[in-house]
């Protein structure tokens, strides 16, 4: 008897999530360049839930009811809240047990399209060992949701999808892709000795170097650095037990 094969593919930016969406895959929101990376500090330096909202109009609501508020354009903080996007500032006691409200230029806002999926968590390089166990263990459909930047391609969330692809594909041998993730993940293998080297001349590399903010994109690429893995549950994210 055949067993029928899972799917795992990725959408490159929510402009596209609706050619993509279905009601029973895992949806990874990819942010890598920052908001994914900043997500999964603040959770492991003992962060207790995150509200990601789409606009500075929310995040001001949440601010005037006292809510510690992380608010990023730009890839700059705005004025008037507690934090920026940097996951460096997400580490330390201020976050430990704390709700904290997030609003960022893309990854926030693909958060918000992909809020009616079956499972929503969250991905990034400090997470990856740890995501790709989870998601084997699932035994679901994959469907990685690149934040990119304003709607287009980003090369590091498109790699991290490859690169997670590529590592189930070598523990499982369940899943059909789709041509984006296979593509993808030859482009994964073709780079994984050097990450950092590979998004020279990257939009949101070149972008975030020109804010002097190299030591964010170091950080960010760095993998491994938590277990813990952020999941949507009625309206905001928590870390995953067991994750
Ligand atoms: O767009 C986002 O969600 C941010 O991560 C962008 S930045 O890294 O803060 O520029």
């Amino acid at each position: 008897m055949e067993t029928k094969k899972l799917k795992i593919d990725v959408c490159f930016s929510p402009y596209l999530y609706p050619v993509y969406k279905d009601n029973e895959s895992i949806v990874v929101v990819i942010d890598i360049l920052r908001a994914t990376s900043a997500i999964c500090t603040a959770f492991e330096h003992g962060a207790e839930k995150i509200i990601p909202v789409a606009t500075l109009d929310e995040a001001k609501a949440y601010k005037q009811k006292g809510f510690l508020v992380g608010a990023e354009r730009n890839g700059e903080p705005v004025e008037g809240f507690d934090f920026g996007n940097s996951p460096f500032h997400y580490m330390g006691e201020h976050v430990k047990g704390k709700t904290i409200v997030l609003t960022t230029t893309n990854g926030t806002r693909a958060i918000e399209t992909a809020k009616d999926a079956y499972k929503i968590v969250i991905g990034s390089f400090l997470n990856i060992s740890a995501l790709c166990d989870f998601l084997i263990s699932e035994k679901r459909n994959i469907l990685f949701l690149c934040s990119g930047w304003k709607n287009k391609f980003n090369l590091e969330d498109a790699v991290f999808a490859g690169a997670v692809t590529d590592e189930i594909s070598k523990r499982s041998t369940y899943y059909d892709m789709g041509d984006a993730c296979l593509a993808m993940k030859y482009l994964a293998q073709m780079t994984q000795k050097n990450p950092n080297k590979f998004l020279n001349h990257s939009s949101h590399k070149e972008r975030l170097a020109a804010l002097n903010l190299k030591e964010d994109v170091r950080y960010c690429l760095t993998p491994n650095q938590t277990k813990a893995i952020p999941i949507y549950k009625d309206g905001a994210l928590i870390k995953m037990v067991n994750g």
